[in-house]
């Protein structure tokens, strides 16, 4: 595999990229690595060779160091690039859990944004859970009916604000001896908890006014953190669109963790929970068993995922982000 003899090599983790190169902690170092021409030559329909959190193999010769290969990944979450990009995204890889971050207010929850990553997360394997901030501006208590709605999917929910400090004792809990990505809208706060938790982080925190203005990201790339005594966070510019890349009605199905157990009595066993007579999925919705939100989201991805096989380049509404 090698081109030429390097002087060592040593195996790190990308911690972050930007245009040219990425950074590479290797031991207590993080080093600046161009990655080899090499693995930009196959990339298989995707945009991006690596990602934070990737493990890679550097080589070194005198001062300039080089990412000679990537690791093999445990896990990671992609989508499609953009409106005008059909391909394949990594957005981080080898995560314990991905922790989706939402604000009751300021932006307002989405449903559908959320639902597309816990239902992307699913699909890709990576356990995860809803982080809902700026519960102290939610006057009508919206918070509480979220948490029961994603707790009735068989989601831990755990509420938030960095305001009052609710909640963070148990995000704390949460992030101990884990890697975890937070993931989520512009705005909701992923980096305001960060440094809620640990204030020597000094993480930029965007002007809530300004982002109205604007639209512009306060995080513009993604950050692998380590929390002293804690635990490993990877903290990400906020995601205006999510679409997961090379998602089917199959998969789609299987993303749903409360549609499980009803769908085994559908009364057919490929049951798209949709049109079919005898669907004990949507008699569970009927009964409130199922969130009518969350059957929402779902109808919506599907009929998404459905369009994507005669159409991949179409899209609802995706916009380019920074990269991540
Ligand atoms: N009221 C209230 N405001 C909060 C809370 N957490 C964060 N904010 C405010 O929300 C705004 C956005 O916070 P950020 O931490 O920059 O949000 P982000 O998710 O990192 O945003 P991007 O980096 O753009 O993806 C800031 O003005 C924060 O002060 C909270 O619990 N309550
Ligand atoms: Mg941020
Ligand atoms: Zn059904």
């Amino acid at each position: 595999m090698t081109n030429s003899p390097a002087e060592s090599s040593a195996i790190g983790r990308v911690v972050r990229l930007d245009a040219k190169q990425a950074h590479v902690a290797l031991g207590a170092q993080i080093v600046p690595c161009v990655p080899r021409g090499r693995l930009f030559e196959d990339l298989a329909g995707r945009k991006n060779p690596m990602a934070v959190g990737d493990l890679v193999r550097v080589e070194r010769e005198g001062d300039a160091a080089g990412i000679a290969e990537v690791l093999p990944r445990r896990n990671y979450l992609s989508r499609v690039a953009s409106m005008h990009d059909p391909r394949e995204q990594i957005l981080f890889a080898n995560v314990d859990q991905l922790l989706v971050i939402a604000s009751v207010r300021n932006p307002l929850f989405s449903s559908m944004r959320v639902d597309r990553i816990l239902s992307a997360c699913s699909w890709h394997g990576i356990p995860a859970m809803l982080v809902l901030n700026k519960i102290d501006l939610d006057k009508k208590r919206g918070s509480a009916k979220l948490e029961e709605t994603y707790r009735l999917a068989g989601y831990r929910v755990l509420l938030t604000s960095t305001k009052t400090g609710s909640g963070l004792g148990d995000l704390r809990d949460l992030l101990l001896g884990k890697v975890s990505a937070l993931y989520g809208g512009s705005g909701v706060g992923k980096s305001s908890l960060l440094n809620a938790i640990q204030p020597s982080l000094g993480l930029a925190e965007g002007r809530i006014s300004a982002y109205w203005d604007s639209g512009q990201h306060t995080t513009s790339f993604s950050r692998w953190i380590e929390l002293e005594g804690l635990g490993s966070v990877i903290d990400t510019p906020g995601v205006r669109s999510f679409r997961a890349h090379g998602m089917h009605a199959d998969d789609l199905r299987g993303a749903f963790p409360e549609f499980a157990a009803p769908a085994a009595l559908c009364r057919f066993p490929d049951c798209s929970h949709d049109h079919e007579p005898g669907c004990a999925v949507r008699e569970a919705l009927d009964k409130g068993q199922i969130a009518a939100s969350r059957y929402a989201s779902y109808v919506e991805l599907l009929d998404e995922v459905s369009q994507t096989r005669t159409s991949q380049a179409e899209s609802s509404g995706s916009e380019t982000e920074p990269e991540s």
